[in-house]
């Protein structure tokens, strides 16, 4: 066993020689450097208790020193309220995004432009400061129904926000929060030209963030699809020119847009349409049983143009300022349709055609692919078997879907390859499952380890998917690596998709926060600026109008208002010492003037809870109330060359008398 073991390793090595151009790589030339190497190469795999089929993923995914990726992860960083930025092939980690919470080595939240658009994403009126989010699912900028590398937007769940990253400085710009609803899920889906960014409701309550009974759930909750206007030349939402549609309180889960065949639609899945809300000590099922009542729930289908041109038609009532169209409009309208789906289910996944929407079982074994042209004929026709309490058209079941894939125990989320295939995620039974799309048979299934939640392919959510590798996203990985303690890293594991049989090929532990939902990229998309331009304002993507030019570092002071005009270059500040007087309001403006490529300095005073990143060209302005007497050393925090620690000077403020 184990010879023949390694005589097909020999040959594999000679495969890996050849693939990387290798010239004393062939053991058929009998090179004494590759039987040497292949000797030793031999005792690492028994020594390291390596498989062949090891040896082969550490060939796939290896990328030596120097070697890039061809593709990146754009990964939920789930509670940390970040985003991961990860390497494929090699399952690197590149860098977390600050995006809802503050982060420090980005400066973000400490003082500079961070701090605005966390403000941004606050709800004043509501009183709380937030300074984290439940991230689900990143989604990248589309056009044409493909990704074209510039923005990412992504979910906070538990406090109903959309984030807006722009992919030219991998920096957060923008964080709207919605004003009509208590938690999101829906989010964040964009329209295939990225028209429009989704956000919809997950745990209903009553629109604007009101008070109202639970006794009155029926009538007065309910559940929002919000489209939020993008600007892709501002590479901004415009909160003004965005809208909801009313939805019933069912709880909506996961929503995924139209593209070719059904553009213009979004279909959203649903569960507890048995509208149950708990209440154990009252003696009320938990919401867990009391929603698992029905044999079916609703996928709802959203006509989004028609509901676009209803709002603009004046047919939507406002709320807190906010454009909804309701039920009494969309339903008669045809704009909002319900169709049963099997308890309980979970993911609605667009095929890259746009012909069919896959919705996972969860506590059923199928997945079940519905059929878009046979939805669009059925409403309008106007044919429904039925209407919801609400008012809303049920159209019949069976008539609506193409056939169901018997999957195995708890399917969740699909998504394709562009070859044909779907593969699902199946929860409870810790696999991936790869079928046919014609056939909706079975052909392959991979154990995952363990406990797969979302699954997400290369390009995988375009009109035309790579079908190179997918990644399981584990919720678990129990036995998998060295213990840390009772929280367990969740497991991320590449999987090679492009031979009949998938293959497992490397595993990566996240250790911040749950991830949900990620998407990748072909890494050659991605084209973010190297430096910035001399003193741009990451806030605007501007120059801003206190950037500072060499020879005008000055300190002014007006009254008790002392504005300091700062450079960082290596390896001094400019002023270097700064004298203020105790309750005096400070405004630093500082620029880094440097232009040199991973030429970065970070500023921090002592005691003031403030830091700034300054790569090069970047610009940041930072007011505070000095409010503490004392001597403090003000100091660059990134290691920026030889004489970094010299990098310092000294912030005075002399107690009042
Ligand atoms: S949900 Cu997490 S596994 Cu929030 Cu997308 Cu399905
Ligand atoms: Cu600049 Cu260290």
């Amino acid at each position: 066993m184990k010879s023949k073991l390694i005589g097909s390793l020999a040959a594999l090595l000679t495969l890996a020689a050849f693939a990387y151009g290798c010239q004393s790589g062939s053991s058929t030339t009998g090179s004494t450097a590759t039987t040497q190497s292949s000797a030793g190469l031999k005792q690492i795999m028994v020594e390291r208790k390596l498989s062949e089929a090891d040896v082969e993923a550490a060939l796939l995914t290896y990328k030596p020193t120097g070697q890039k990726d061809e593709y990146v992860i754009f990964a939920s960083g789930g509670q940390s309220g970040q985003i991961l930025v990860i390497g494929v092939p090699s399952m690197r980690l590149l860098k977390v995004i600050a995006v809802f919470t503050p982060e420090p080595w980005q400066g973000y939240g400490y003082g500079g432009y961070g701090d605005k658009v966390l403000a941004g994403g606050q709800q004043y009126e509501i009183g709380q400061r937030l300074t984290w989010a439940d991230v689900h699912h990143p989604n990248l900028s589309e056009t044409k129904g493909d990704y074209d590398g510039r923005f990412l937007f992504v979910n906070d769940k538990a406090n109903a926000r959309i984030a807006v990253v722009d992919l030219s400085d991998f920096a957060t710009k923008q964080i709207v929060p919605n004003k009509l609803v208590a938690s999101d899920h829906g989010g964040a889906f964009v329209t295939p030209d990225n028209e429009y960014v989704i956000e919809t409701s997950q745990y209903p309550a009553p629109l604007g963030r009101e008070y109202a009974p639970i006794s009155e759930y029926k009538t007065r909750y309910r559940g929002l699809a919000m489209f939020w206007k993008f600007d892709k030349v501002k590479g901004r939402i415009i909160e003004s020119e965005s809208w909801g549609v009313e939805l019933p309180p069912y709880t909506q889960d996961l929503a995924d847009c139209g593209k070719l065949a059904s553009d213009g639609y979004v279909f959203i899945n649903s569960f507890n349409t048995e509208m149950a809300t708990g209440g154990i000590l009252e003696g009320n099922p938990p919401v867990e049983s009391g929603a698992s009542q029905n044999d079916t729930d609703f996928l709802h289908v959203i006509n989004w143009k028609k509901a676009e041109a209803l709002v603009k038609a004046g047919k939507a009532k406002e709320i807190k300022g906010v454009k909804v169209l309701m039920m009494d409009v969309s339903g008669p309208e045809k704009v909002l349709t319900l169709i049963p789906e099997h308890k309980s289910p979970h993911g609605a996944d667009v095929t890259p055609d746009g012909e069919d929407i896959v919705v996972g079982g969860k506590l059923d074994t199928h997945a079940t692919v519905y059929s878009f042209k046979k939805i669009q004929a059925l409403i309008e026709a106007g044919t429904h078997e039925g209407v919801d309490p609400y008012g809303l058209p049920i159209l019949p079941f069976k008539d609506t879907i193409r056939g169901q894939v018997e999957i195995g125990l708890g399917p969740l989320h699909t998504v394709y390859d562009g070859k044909g295939f779907a593969y699902t995620s199946v929860f409870i039974e810790s696999v991936v499952a790869k079928w046919d799309l014609k056939s909706l048979k079975v052909v392959d299934k991979l154990s995952v380890h363990y406990n797969i939640g979302h699954i997400l392919a290369a390009e995988g959510d375009t009109v035309s998917p790579d079908g190179k590798y997918v990644v399981a996203m584990n919720k678990m990985s129990i036995d998998r690596f060295a213990n840390i303690g009772p929280l367990y890293p969740q497991n991320f594991q590449l999987v090679g998709i492009e031979n009949s049989k998938m293959k497992l090929l490397a595993d990566m532990p996240i250790g911040i926060g749950e991830p949900h939902y990620a998407q990748m990229i072909k890494a050659d998309k991605l084209k973010p600026m190297k430096v910035y331009p001399m003193g741009t304002n990451p806030l605007t993507d501007e120059k801003d109008e206190f950037a500072v030019t060499p020879g005008k570092e000055r300190i002014e002071r007006k009254g008790n208002v002392v504005d300091i005009y700062m450079t960082a270059i290596r390896s001094h500040f400019t002023p270097d010492y700064v004298e203020v007087d105790e309750g005096d309001t400070v405004r630093l403006h500082l620029t880094s003037i440097e232009q040199a490529e991973d030429q970065v300095h970070g500023f921090t005073i002592d005691m003031y809870n403030i830091n700034v990143s300054l790569e090069p060209g970047k610009h940041e302005n930072i007011t505070f109330v000095a409010d503490k007497p004392g001597a403090f050393p003000m100091y660059c925090t990134e290691f920026c060359s030889a004489l970094h620690l010299e990098m310092m000077g000294y912030f005075m403020v002399k107690p009042k008398k």
